[in-house]
C-alpha cells in the first residue's frame, strides 16, 4: 500500500508499489545515498530486504535467485562504487543466462552530464550497457510502472539475462498524484512467452536422431532453468539415450540414473555420432565441440531459445530454436510410434567404462590419508549428502570445484549452484544466502579456501539473518595448493600461497555461528551432519593436504606456462 499524504505519493513509494505489483518478494542489496529510504519502504510494504556487506554478493544472490525461481532477482545498489561493485554480478548473470535486475540509485544528471563532479557521480547507464541485455533509466515517477515492466520482460524473455535499471535521485523524491500513480501500475502480460519451434526444424531433428547409432544427450543449465523437468525426463527415458549433465544441470535427472553417462564422459564425447544439446552451449566447457575430446564426425541437434547460439562453434545439422518445454513437446510428439534403438554395443561400452571408472574412484575414496585429500574428504561429504538429498549445494574453487562436481551426486533439479560459465570466484556466500532465502531449504557450501575469501565477510549476513547454511572450507593453504615457493629471494609467500594453517572456523564465532575444525573424514562427517541438522549458520574448517591440488584444477590446459625457466 502506498503511504499517502494529501493524496500524494513519491518515486520511492511508487517504485516499491511497482515491484510489489510485479510479485517481487525479495530485494538483495546494500543501502546508502540515495536508496536507503527505498529499502526501508520496501520492508515496510512486506518485501523481504536482505542487506549484504558488499554489492557483488548481493548481485550474486539476485542472479541465482533468478535461476532458482525463473523470476528476475533484484539487486539494489547505491550510485557509482556500489553500482560498479554490483556490475560484476550483473555481467555474470548475463553471461550465465540468469534473469536479474540491478536497480541503482544515480546522481544528478545535470552534474554528471557536464562532468561537474557530483557525490558518487558516474554515467552508470552507459557503463552498464555492454554487460546487460538492456539498460533503462526512469526519470519521472510517471514512468516507473513502464520502466519496471520493461526491465522484467527484458530479463525474462528469450535467453534470460541481466538488466540495468537506473533510478535518479531526483525521480525518487519527485511527487505525483497518488490516484494517478495507482492507476499507472501494471504487470506485464506473459513476460516470458513460449517459443514454439518450426515444424520443419522438429522434423529434421527427429529424422537425424532416428538414424543415430551412438546418440548422446547433453543437458545444460538452460534446460535446468526452463523448469521443463518432466518433459526432459520423458525425452531421456522414452528414447533410452545416455545423457551427460553439465554442472548446474546435475540433478535434473538423479545422478545415479542408469542412463547417466557422467562417469564415462570422455568415452561418450569421443564416440557419439549424434549429440543432442538441450540448453547447453558448445563453449569452452565443452571444448567448443572440437579437438581430441570430440568425435570429429559427430552431428549436432541443438535445442536453444536463442537462434544466435546456433553454429557458434560447430555447424549444427539440426537447430531447434524454441523454449525447451515447447521444443521437447514437439519432438516427443513427432517421435511417437518410432522406436529409437541406440546400438547395443554403444550402451554396453558406456556401461563398461562407467564401471571401470567407478572402480578407480572407489580406490580414491578408500584413501586413509591424513591430512585428508580431496577424495577421502569428499567421500565423507558424499555419504552425508546422500542422506540429505533436499539441500542446495553451492560450490566454488578450483580442485574443490572440479572434484566436488565429480564426486557429489545430485538428486533434485536446480540444487547445484556453482561458478558457472565464467568460472568466477566469489559467488559462494551470495548464492548460499539466496538459496536459503528463496529456495527455503538448508544449504551446504563447499568452498576452496581462496574461493571463500572473495565473499567471506557475508558470513555475518548469514548469521544476521540466521540462515541454515553450512560452509565447508577445503583449506589447503592456497590457490590450488599451499606448498609453492617464492621463486625470488624474498620472504613473501608465493603468489598461490595463503596463510598456512588459517582457522577460518574462528571467523564465524565472531557472529555467533557454530564452528568446527576437522582433520579426519569421521570428524568432517559428524560436523557436517550436525551443521545441516541444526539449520543454523555453521562453518567447518576442513584441513586438506596442501600438496595434493593440481594447478588450475581440471583446466590446466587453459593455463599458459612460461617457457623460459
Ligand atoms: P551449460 O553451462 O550448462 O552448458 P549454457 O549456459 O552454456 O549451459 O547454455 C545454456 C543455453 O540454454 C543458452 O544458450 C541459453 O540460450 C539456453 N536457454 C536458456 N533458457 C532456455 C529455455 N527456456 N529454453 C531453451 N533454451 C534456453
Ligand atoms: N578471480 C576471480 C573473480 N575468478 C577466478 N576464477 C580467479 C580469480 C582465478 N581462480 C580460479 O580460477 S580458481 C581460484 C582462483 C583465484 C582459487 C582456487 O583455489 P581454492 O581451491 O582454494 O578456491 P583449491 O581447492 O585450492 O584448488
Ligand atoms: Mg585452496
Amino acid at each position: 500500500m502506498t503511504t499517502e499524504h494529501n493524496n500524494i505519493t513519491d518515486g520511492m513509494h511508487l517504485m516499491v508499489d511497482a515491484l510489489k505489483a510485479n510479485g517481487i518478494e525479495t530485494i538483495f542489496g546494500v543501502v546508502g545515498i540515495p536508496v536507503t529510504d527505498l529499502a526501508r519502504h520496501a520492508q515496510e510494504a512486506g518485501i523481504r530486504y536482505i542487506g549484504f556487506r558488499h554489492e557483488q554478493s548481493a548481485g550474486n544472490a539476485a542472479a541465482i535467485s533468478g535461476f532458482i525461481t525463473k523470476k528476475p532477482g533484484i539487486c539494489l545498489t547505491v550510485s557509482a562504487p556500489g553500482f560498479l561493485n554490483g556490475l560484476t554480478a550483473l555481467a555474470c548473470a548475463t553471461v550465465n543466462g540468469f534473469p536479474m535486475i540491478q536497480i541503482s540509485g544515480s546522481s544528478d544528471r545535470n552534474i554528471i552530464d557536464l562532468q561537474q563532479g557530483d557525490y558518487e557521480g558516474l554515467d552508470q547507464m552507459n557503463i552498464a550497457k555492454p554487460f546487460v541485455k538492456a539498460a533503462y533509466r526512469i526519470n519521472r515517477p510517471e514512468d516507473i510502472a513502464t520502466g519496471v515492466a520493461r526491465a522484467i520482460r527484458t530479463a525474462l524473455s528469450g535467453r534470460p539475462g541481466g538488466v540495468y535499471l537506473d533510478i535518479t535521485t531526483a525521480m525518487l523524491s519527485a511527487t505525483m498524484d497518488a490516484d494517478e500513480a495507482k492507476k499507472s501500475l501494471f504487470a506485464p502480460v506473459d513476460p516470458s512467452p513460449a517459443q514454439i519451434p518450426s515444424d520443419e526444424a522438429v522434423e529434421r531433428a527427429v529424422k537425424l536422431l532416428m538414424g543415430a547409432k551412438k546418440p548422446l544427450i547433453i543437458i545444460g543449465k538452460g534446460a535446468a532453468y526452463s523448469q521443463a523437468d518432466e518433459k526432459i525426463r520423458k525425452f531421456v527415458e522414452s528414447s533410452g539415450i545416455p545423457y551427460l549433465p553439465m554442472s548446474m544441470a546435475k540433478g535434473l535427472l538423479p545422478d545415479d540414473h542408469p542412463q547417466c553417462a557422467a562417469a564415462a564422459r570422455g568415452f561418450v564425447l569421443g564416440n557419439a555420432d549424434v549429440v543432442v544439446l538441450l540448453g547447453a552451449r558448445l563453449n569452452w566447457l565443452l571444448s567448443h565441440g572440437k579437438g581430441k575430446k570430440w568425435n570429429p564426425d559427430a552431428k549436432f541437434i541443438q535445442l536453444d531459445i536463442d537462434a544466435k547460439e546456433i553454429d557458434s562453434n560447430r555447424p549444427i545439422a539440426a537447430p531447434v530454436v524454441g523454449d525447451i518445454g515447447s521444443s521437447l513437446c514437439a519432438i516427443l510428439k513427432k517421435m511417437e510410434g518410432n522406436t529409437l534403438q541406440p546400438c547395443k554395443e554403444w550402451m554396453a561400452n558406456i556401461e563398461k567404462t562407467k564401471n571401470d571408472n567407478s572402480a578407480k574412484m572407489a580406490v580414491k575414496f578408500n584413501s586413509t590419508a591424513i591430512p585428508m585429500n580431496y577424495f577421502n574428504a569428499l567421500k565423507a561429504i558424499k555419504d552425508v549428502l546422500d542422506n540429505n538429498r533436499d539441500i542446495y549445494l553451492v560450490n566454488e574453487g578450483a580442485n574443490t570445484l572440479d572434484n566436488c562436481r565429480n564426486v557429489i551426486n545430485m538428486y533434485n533439479p536446480r540444487r547445484r549452484l556453482d561458478c558457472g560459465t565464467w568460472g568466477v570466484m566469489g559467488i559462494g556466500m551470495g548464492y548460499s544466502i539466496a538459496a536459503a532465502v528463496v529456495g527455503k531449504r538448508p544449504v551446504v557450501a563447499i568452498e576452496g579456501d581462496s574461493a571463500f575469501g572473495f565473499s567471506g565477510m557475508e558470513i555475518e549476513t548469514i548469521c544476521r539473518y540466521k540462515l541454515p547454511v553450512t560452509i565447508v572450507i577445503f583449506n589447503n593453504n592456497g590457490i590450488y595448493r599451499g606448498t609453492d615457493k617464492n621463486l625470488g629471494n624474498g620472504n613473501d609467500p608465493s603468489p598461490t600461497t595463503l596463510t598456512i594453517g588459517a582457522r577460518y572456523d574462528k571467523m564465524i564465532e565472531a557472529f555467533g555461528g557454530a564452528s568446527f575444525n576437522v582433520t579426519t573424514p569421521e570428524e568432517l562427517s559428524k560436523a557436517l551432519s550436525e551443521g545441516i541438522a541444526s539449520q543454523k549458520p555453521t562453518l567447518i574448517n576442513c584441513v586438506i593436504d596442501p600438496a595434493v591440488g593440481v594447478e588450475s584444477g581440471h583446466i590446466g590446459n587453459l593455463n599458459p606456462k612460461s617457457t623460459i625457466k
